[in-house]
């Protein structure tokens, strides 16, 4: 068993850290269907068409929280999750809000992504992904990270869902917690299952401004979502496609 501190250590050096069995499997049952009985198997999506289209993000957000939906607080309360996150962020590091994230059969998952623009790197959110049903080669969904770019600053422009080299494809079992750094280069891909969902429950260290998450950097723009608006194209280089 690593102690908290090492899990800590190679959270900083990989930019992720992935715990698989970290949930019990009964609570992540009776979470994943309070999911599907919100969703249902095949819900309108939410996004505008431009993002879709040109994000090549297929995916369905629910914020049960501000519905005052507490089904969720056994985990965003679990007191290992609380010490793991002050471990890696510092002690006084706050909660940003939780997040469902639903994906129909034949979407294609999630472009290539940070979570909030790099330039500073002091400037991040802290993904806590639980998993409430496994994710593996056959339902497709997986999460694929770049090691170590959390400190490479920002995701090149370029083609929204290649393969880069050294890419992790992470096939997370039912109750897994993947801790995921904002600036760290991540996807999601497509689905061939009958659903995917994952839920995030987003913090920061201290003093982060709580709109950190409002733009996203993807590899052929920036989005800013709180106004749905690309607020920047992003066009690769001629000669590194
Ligand atoms: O659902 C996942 O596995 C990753 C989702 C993601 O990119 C995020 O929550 O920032
Ligand atoms: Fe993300």
């Amino acid at each position: 068993m690593q102690s908290i501190g090492q899990l800590a250590q190679q959270f900083w050096r990989d930019g992720y850290l992935i715990l698989e069995d970290f949930f019990e499997v009964d609570v992540m049952d009776r979470l994943n269907q309070v999911i599907l009985d919100h969703f249902g198997p095949a819900p309108d999506y939410w996004h505008n068409d431009e993002f879709l289209t040109k994000s090549q993000v297929e995916v369905i957000p629910w914020f049960p929280q501000r519905e005052g939906i507490t089904d969720f607080d056994i985990l965003a309360d679990d007191p290992r999750l609380h010490r793991l996150t002050a471990e890696i962020i510092g002690e006084e590091w706050q909660e940003q809000y939780c997040m469902m994230m639903f994906s129909r059969q034949g979407s294609k998952g999630q472009a290539w992504h940070q979570d909030c623009a790099p330039e500073d790197p002091a400037l991040f959110n802290l993904n806590r992904l639980v998993y409430t049903h496994s994710i593996n080669e056959s339902i497709g969904g997986q999460t694929v990270v770049m090691p170590g770019t959390h400190k490479k600053g920002l995701l090149p422009a370029g083609d929204p869902h290649a393969d880069l080299e050294n890419q992790v494809i992470i096939s997370p079992r039912k109750g897994s917690l993947l801790l995921l750094h904002g600036h760290t280069w991540h996807r999601v891909l497509p689905i061939h299952g009958r659903y995917r969902f994952s839920s995030n429950f987003r913090s920061a260290p201290k003093g982060t401004p709580e709109d950190i998450t409002d733009i996203c950097v993807y590899r052929n723009m920036r989005y800013r979502f709180s106004t749905s608006e690309v607020i920047e194209e992003r066009l690769p280089l001629p000669d590194a496609v």
